[in-house]
Formats: structure tokens, C-alpha cells, sequence
């Protein structure tokens, strides 16, 4: 798929909150596009660089097609779809190539706040509310704590008040959808940010050229920020 094309293909949320730091930084590390009218692919006008805007979730896997040679997602969507790849023997196909310092968060467990929390030891036969079941599980193994996983596709901060789970396991950035759903963060299992995503295996052709000089300059845009 990734065959034969000279051009580089990076995707970012269209949308959301990543969308617009993901641009900020790109249009700081020299690039420049012309907005198509769909929106859905921009062409690189300073450099061979297009971008492909599409929702978060398909950005691993854009990459792992080779559609895309690189994305810039949060950390816990990119080791979400790695741990779902695990689970299926599938090998890894994309990775972190660099934390890019925007979109901080957490990826915590909440309980209601009349809970008198005493550690993980306490998590055993409860129900977990979460969109991030691989994550959760994978850290449930290393506590060696047996509970249940109960996968929602979103509003999971509602689930405790619903009786769909006891607690929940979800992003937290600010806490304050957490304090107007009466629940509080008692551990955080991932740190989480906007990285840039790329292929496992070094790119090969001659785009690895385009992708050393782009890193290069995001690095230097985020030494400035520092
Ligand atoms: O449409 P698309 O699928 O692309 O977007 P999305 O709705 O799936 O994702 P989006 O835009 O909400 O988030 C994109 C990324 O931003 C996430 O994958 C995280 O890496 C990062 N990020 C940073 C966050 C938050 N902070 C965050 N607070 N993502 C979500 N939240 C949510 C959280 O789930 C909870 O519902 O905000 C709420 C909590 O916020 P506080 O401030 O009340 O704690
Ligand atoms: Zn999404």
C-alpha cells in the first residue's frame, strides 16, 4: 500500500481536542497546506507532507495499514488498539516515536466519592466501567486482582449511578466531570499525552529522508516550548 508513493502521509484528529495542537505544531515545524473542501485530505504545499484529518481511533490503525506513515493520538488510543492487537496475536504495527507535550491526562480509577478507599486489594469481584478494556486488564493482571471489565463504548462516568458498574476506569484531565458525577480518581494506571505515532520498523524508501527532517523539526519546536 505504502509502496510507490514519495509523498508523506501524517494523520491527525480531525476534530476533537487534539486536532488543532496537532496543526499548531506541524504549521510551527514548517508546514503548510491547502485545505481541501471535504477537509478530509490536505495537500502539503512547503513540503511533500499531506495530511489525512480523521477521528482518533483509526489513527493506529491508518498506520498499521500503511495508509499512513505517521499520526499524532493520544498515547492511550495508540496502547489501546496495541493491547487489542496483542490480545488477537496480531504483531505490534505502530509506536511511539515521541511525547509531544499537549492533551495531558490520565487514564484513572474513579469510585464513588462515599467510598473509603484502601487500595487495590479492595477491587476484587467488583465491576469496571470502561472504553479502555486492554489497558485495564493488562493492569489488573499486574495488581493480580481478579474483577470484572465492563466495556462501554462511552459515557462511563454515568455507569455507577446506572448499577452497570461499581466504579469506573476513564481519562481524567481536569476532574471535574468525575466531582459532578460524585466519583473520585483513587490510582492512576497510564500518563497519558499526544504522541507522535509511526511504524515499528524504521520507514524504508525514500520517504525516511522527509520523516528524519520532519522529526528533526518537531524536535526543535518542542525544545523551544520546553
Ligand atoms: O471524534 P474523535 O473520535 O476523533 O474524538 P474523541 O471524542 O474520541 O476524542 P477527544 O477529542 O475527546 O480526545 C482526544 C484525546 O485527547 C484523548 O484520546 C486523550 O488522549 C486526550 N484527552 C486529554 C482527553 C482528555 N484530556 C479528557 N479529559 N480525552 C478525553 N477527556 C474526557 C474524559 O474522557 C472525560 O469524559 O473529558 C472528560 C474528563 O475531563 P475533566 O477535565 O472533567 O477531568
Ligand atoms: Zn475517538
Amino acid at each position: 500500500t505504502a509502496r510507490g508513493r514519495d509523498r508523506l502521509r501524517i494523520a491527525i484528529q480531525k476534530n476533537g481536542r487534539l486536532g488543532e495542537p496537532a496543526r499548531a505544531l506541524l504549521a510551527s515545524a514548517g508546514l503548510a497546506w491547502c485545505e481541501s473542501r471535504d477537509k478530509l485530505f490536505c495537500h502539503g504545499e512547503s513540503l511533500p507532507v499531506d495530511l489525512l484529518l480523521v477521528r482518533d481511533d483509526d489513527i493506529p490503525g491508518l498506520i498499521a495499514d500503511g495508509v499512513c506513515d505517521l499520526g499524532i493520538v493520544g498515547r492511550n488510543v495508540l496502547l489501546e488498539q496495541a493491547g487489542e492487537r496483542e490480545e488477537a496475536r496480531r504483531p505490534a504495527s505502530s509506536r511511539e516515536w515521541r511525547a509531544l507535550g499537549f492533551g495531558g491526562c490520565r487514564l484513572s480509577l474513579a469510585v464513588p466519592e462515599a467510598w473509603d478507599w484502601q487500595g487495590t486489594a479492595q477491587l476484587a469481584g467488583k465491576r469496571i466501567a470502561t472504553t479502555y478494556p486492554n489497558q485495564l486488564r493488562a493492569w489488573l493482571r499486574a495488581q493480580d486482582v481478579q474483577a470484572d471489565v465492563v466495556v462501554l463504548s462511552g459515557s462511563v462516568e454515568i455507569a455507577p449511578r446506572l448499577g452497570q458498574a461499581d466504579l469506573i476506569c476513564d481519562l481524567v484531565s481536569s476532574g471535574a466531570t468525575l466531582a459532578a458525577n460524585q466519583l473520585k480518581p483513587v490510582v492512576d494506571i497510564l500518563y497519558s499525552e499526544a504522541v507522535l505515532a509511526g511504524p515499528v520498523q524504521p520507514i524504508g524508501d525514500a520517504r525516511a529522508e522527509l520523516a528524519d527532517l520532519l522529526l528533526r523539526r518537531i524536535d526543535g519546536v518542542l525544545r523551544i516550548r520546553d
